[in-house]
């Protein structure tokens, strides 16, 4: 008798829970959850999580089943031994599509994961030109490249800020490495001579020995290729060298944190380039930040917006395609065309974002400003 009743209580509740979603789907989000860009690594997720939040609050339905999005939150550390082993373990865990990773370091060895076990990954901010030139059929990118973002830098220091003896500094990362790279390239064709090419690395935090060899060769603009957690510092230590040149930073700059660490150092003098429109210009730009504030009690840092638009990517290609099975949904990701937060969501033939944007920004008055 007790036996019974347990039985009818269990299939009771399977029958409500049937009736809330028929079929829960796993997407995967990979990021730096600790170290010293944390806070950019939570900000692509909690991007991806909006995403998924606002999907199951629609109520989904694919192939004529509603579906339920749960999202799988992995540290990759911004290390690539690392990143490949969670992009494993996310395999392992059956998810669907992946949204990341963050660093081009970790995406570029983890995509290969990723292809071998046919699961669509958009990374909303890897850069690195690498990433899409790998003939892989279900690597994507919701940002523009470093392609695009060096060859702005470039002519941006040498043409705008005037740049005829240029620094380069980069943290031998693939995205420091190569938007340092492509600057160069840029730069010099621009007319500018590069005077110094130093390098650091992702943990560093004093670059007094690099900046004096710098001051020794006296160039007029300073460019660095790395995150905000080595540019805010480096600022800082340019002011305490007396250097007055002028210094550009790319995207992984391009943050509120940025500032923060830079304290008052920071001045006019500083700029930094983003791979996208500004917030605020972008289609669905001020919603989201009211609502991305509203959810996480966060600003934006750089790139939640493109997390959300990958993620919305994936779901739609779901929706459109009838399945969340990636070797049927694959077809409709690769003609996807719909308007996303950062734009129209649309992938070139490599995966790359079509109609990708480099927008340059000033430090004034307290935060960064689209030029
Ligand atoms: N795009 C800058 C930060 C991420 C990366 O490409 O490594």
């Amino acid at each position: 008798m007790k036996k019974t009743l347990v039985a009818i209580a269990i299939m009771g509740m399977g029958i409500g829970a049937a009736s809330a979603a028929d079929m829960v789907v796993k997407l995967g989000s990979v990021a730096p959850l600790t170290g010293s860009i944390s806070h950019l690594g939570k900000d692509n997720e909690n991007g991806a999580r909006l995403a998924v939040e606002d999907a199951n609050a629609k109520g989904i339905m694919i192939g004529g089943k509603k579906v339920k999005f749960e999202l799988m939150g992995e540290d990759d550390q911004a290390d690539p031994r690392t990143g490949t082993t969670v992009a494993q373990r996310l395999v392992d865990a059956d998810v669907k599509g992946i949204v990341g990773h963050l660093n081009s370091g970790t995406t570029i060895p983890a995509s290969r994961i990723y292809d071998q076990a046919g699961i669509p990954m958009i990374s909303p901010s890897a850069t690195n030109p690498k990433l899409t030139q790998q003939g892989y059929k279900a690597v994507f990118r919701t940002i523009a490249n470093d392609v695009q973002q060096g060859s702005v830098v470039g002519n941006f220091a040498a043409k705008t800020l005037g740049g005829k003896k240029i620094a380069i500094i980069d943290d031998r990362t693939a995205y420091g490495q190569g938007l340092a790279d492509e600057t160069e390239k840029a730069a010099k064709a621009a007319g500018a001579q590069v005077v110094a090419r130093e390098f650091t690395t992702d943990k560093a935090t004093d670059f007094m020995a690099i900046l004096t060899k710098i001051k020794a060769a006296n160039p007029d603009v300073i460019m660095f290729g790395g995150m905000d957690a080595q540019a805010g510092p480096m600022v800082k230590q340019i002011k305490q060298l007396g250097i007055t040149a002028k210094y550009i930073t790319g995207d992984g700059g391009c943050s509120p944190e940025m500032i923060k660490l830079a304290g008052d150092a920071i001045s006019s003098s500083v700029y930094c380039t983003m791979a996208g429109i500004p917030l605020d210009k972008m289609p669905g730009g001020k919603d989201f930040r009211d609502r991305f504030k509203k959810r996480f009690g966060a600003d934006v840092q750089i790139y939640s917006p493109y997390a959300y638009d990958a993620a919305m990517a994936i779901i739609h290609a779901m929706e459109k395609s009838g399945s969340a099975e990636p070797s049927k949904y694959l077809a409709a990701l690769k003609s996807e065309s719909f308007p996303g937060v950062t734009g129209n969501i649309a992938f070139d033939e490599k995966g790359d974002i079509k109609e990708g944007a480099i927008t340059v920004y000033q430090f004034k008055d307290g935060a960064w400003v689209a030029m």
